[in-house]
């Protein structure tokens, strides 16, 4: 039996209710783009009285969503602890400063998880603690700064931030034999690999699953659960409005022809990009894709393949991509990992074991004689989703 968050100790039960801003805050994720996404909770007595989140861009940041709240429920603020993923900004941005809703509603107490990294912004924690309210930072740091990675890339960087998805038996196997696209994880870690698309403006693949498996790449809304509790209209609403889809990219050395079969030429020329060598960008092949109106990008060569990192940049500089989603297969995955264009790794894990060695692998391509060779990650979170496992992986040193 645990013990309610009322009665452990402090350090435990700050970071409880930090735990519970991080959950809110990823509620926003995806319409936040390019700002974070932040989550809040006033507690008073042991208990959560109010609660908000960042719901998208623009928008009242999650410390004024939860004064909002706490008004509609009547309750007042001046008992309570603010617990808050991110800094109270500072500044006079898109909306006033956070730190002076704080001090006018009279919070004795905030409780932060992450500094902000923006220099516009930050300065917020000192602020509230020269006006005499009690702070307390870096509670959950940690899982504060992973809720905000994709910011902090936008912030440091020009490029968009790169999620690499792939789903495996516990035997790291991500077909059968045959190769065929199969499902392998359940239909809840389908519906959420389609909440994923959701955020992407651009999902990835390889060649050889372009050309093996066919796919449309579309973010299939039907399917899906809307995400409770927000006023906002979501981002999956407005797709259904816009009819808008993530751009296909697929990243390959061979063009197909503009006449070919394969679905995206097919149905979304307008939507697919090429990721390709040079030397295939200035074919007449790519000319003839040009015709219809798909998108054919060179990319400098990196080694045995292309820089991703490059395609990246374009993504966001030229069609405002902010997230890109990469599935699979193997060997992109591993181009993906060594290039470190992967910004995070989601794996779901089936409860199956296929025990096939001839069966296609979560990775390819690379010679380790020894486990120095390993790329290592580091454990984000690790969550059940149904009955598989879904893991997420960030580079070790972030
Ligand atoms: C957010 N949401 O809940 C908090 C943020 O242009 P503005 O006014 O929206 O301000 C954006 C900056 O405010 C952002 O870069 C971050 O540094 C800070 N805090 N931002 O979008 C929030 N609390
Ligand atoms: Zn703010």
């Amino acid at each position: 039996n645990s013990p309610t968050p009322a009665m452990t100790e402090a350090p435990a039960r700050h970071e409880y209710w930090m735990a519970r801003a991080v959950e809110l805050a990823r509620r926003g994720r995806g319409p936040t783009a390019p700002n974070p996404c932040v989550g809040a909770v006033l507690v008073r007595d042991g208990q959560e009285v109010a609660h908000g989140w960042h719901e998208r861009f623009g928008g009242p940041h999650a410390e004024r969503r939860c004064l909002a709240h706490a008004r509609e429920q009547g309750v007042d603020p001046s008992r309570c602890t603010l617990y808050v993923t991110l800094e109270p900004c500072n500044h006079h941005g898109k909306t006033p400063p956070c730190t002076e809703a704080v001090l006018e509603a009279g919070i004795p107490e905030v409780v932060v998880g992450a500094l902000d990294p923006n220099p516009v912004a930050q300065g917020g924690a000192e602020r509230l603690e020269q006006a005499g309210v009690r702070i307390r930072t870096r509670v959950l740091e940690q899982q504060c700064l992973d809720l905000i990675r994709d910011f902090r890339l936008w912030q440091s960087t020009d490029r968009a931030y790169c999620i690499l998805k792939m789903a495996a038996t516990l035997d790291g196997r991500i077909a059968a034999r045959s190769g065929r696209p199969e499902p392998i994880s359940s239909p809840e870690s389908f519906s959420d690999v389609h909440r994923l698309r959701g955020l992407a403006q651009a999902v990835l693949v390889g060649g050889s699953t372009f050309l093996g498996d066919d796919p449309s790449l579309t973010c299939r809304l039907a399917d899906m659960d809307q995400p409770t509790g927000s006023t906002a209209p979501s981002l999956y609403d407005q797709q259904l409005i816009n009819d808008e889809q993530p751009y296909a990219v697929v990243l390959t050395s061979r063009l197909p022809g503009a006449d070919c079969e394969l679905q995206l030429i097919r149905k979304r020329p307008r939507q697919t990009i090429f990721w390709t060598t040079e030397q295939a960008a200035a074919s007449e092949t790519a000319r003839a894709l040009e015709d219809i109106g798909v998108r054919v990008w060179a990319l400098p060569q990196q080694g045995p393949t292309l820089q991703i990192q490059e395609g990246l940049r374009r993504l966001r500089q030229e069609l405002n991509g902010h997230y890109l989603l990469c599935e699979g297969g193997g060997q992109l995955a591993t181009n993906m990992l060594e290039q470190g264009a992967a910004d995070e790794f989601v794996l779901y894990l089936a409860p199956r074991f296929l025990g096939d060695a001839q069966a296609a692998p979560l990775g390819a391509g690379r010679h380790c004689e020894t486990m120095a060779q390993a790329m290592d990650l580091r454990l984000g979170r690790c969550e059940p989703s149904g009955p598989d496992l879904k893991l997420t992986y960030y580079p070790p040193d972030t």
